[in-house]
């Protein structure tokens, strides 16, 4: 297993560690709170943290409530492409939508929130779902000079590893720390999506490669 010793020009990625992902919440990650603890201990390993915040408007086109016959967990036709429909999550203000109160936010840098336009669903913590629309963090930790980017957070298969292929794409180095993610495991997603990490060049460890 490849061992990283934490430098300047890393950062870590917190993906979307919020109440509804986790057990209890509208969309909840079985074990998804079992991260939280894992999290902490890598916000103190890296110089550098940023995190993500799925932030829909009321009424989001990702919701199954927006689509009259179609169930949650169904795909229907955007325009922009296949989209699955989800159970209303992470709405604007709502506490569903906050970060969990034990995550230690104190260290993270910058909070990026995503999917609050309507019509476009946002996994990626980089480029929304129409996969046009940037969501400015590829600038930000390229301005600040980030090269390898080590992800953390929920869910592995949406989310965590849409974000990782998209920094692949950007040309930055990514890492996964599985055991610092839970997946949903949506018809195969997990397998797809760890499939997709490993051809992208994502090195898939675990949170043993950082800490001791
Ligand atoms: C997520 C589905 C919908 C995630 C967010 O954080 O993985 N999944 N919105
Ligand atoms: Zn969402």
């Amino acid at each position: 297993m490849t061992e990283y010793v934490p430098r300047e020009t890393d950062c870590l990625v917190l993906i979307d560690l919020q109440y509804d992902f986790m057990p209890g919440g509208t969309l909840a990650v079985a074990d998804g709170d079992a991260v939280v603890p894992v999290a902490n201990r890598l916000c103190e390993a890296f110089a550098h943290v940023v995190a993500t915040q799925d932030w829909h408007p009321a009424g989001h086109s990702s919701f199954a409530s927006q689509h009259p016959g179609h169930d949650a967990f169904t795909t229907v036709e955007m325009p922009y492409g296949p989209q699955t429909l989800w159970p209303d999550h992470c709405v604007q203000g709502a506490p569903g939508a906050e970060l969990h109160r034990d995550l230690a936010l104190d260290r993270v840098e910058l909070i990026l929130r995503k999917g609050y336009r309507r019509a476009i669903d946002s996994y990626s913590a980089f480029m929304e779902n129409d996969r046009t629309t940037p969501t400015g963090l590829t600038g930000y930790l390229r301005e600040r000079g980030f090269e390898r980017l080590f992800f953390a957070g929920l869910a592995t298969d949406f989310c965590v590893a849409w974000s990782v292929l998209d920094a692949r794409k950007a040309g930055f180095e990514a890492v996964i720390l599985t055991d610092a993610c839970r997946a949903i495991d949506l018809g195969g997603s997990l397998d797809a999506a760890m499939t997709n990490m490993r051809e992208a060049g994502a090195d898939i460890t675990e949170t043993s490669s950082v800490l001791d």
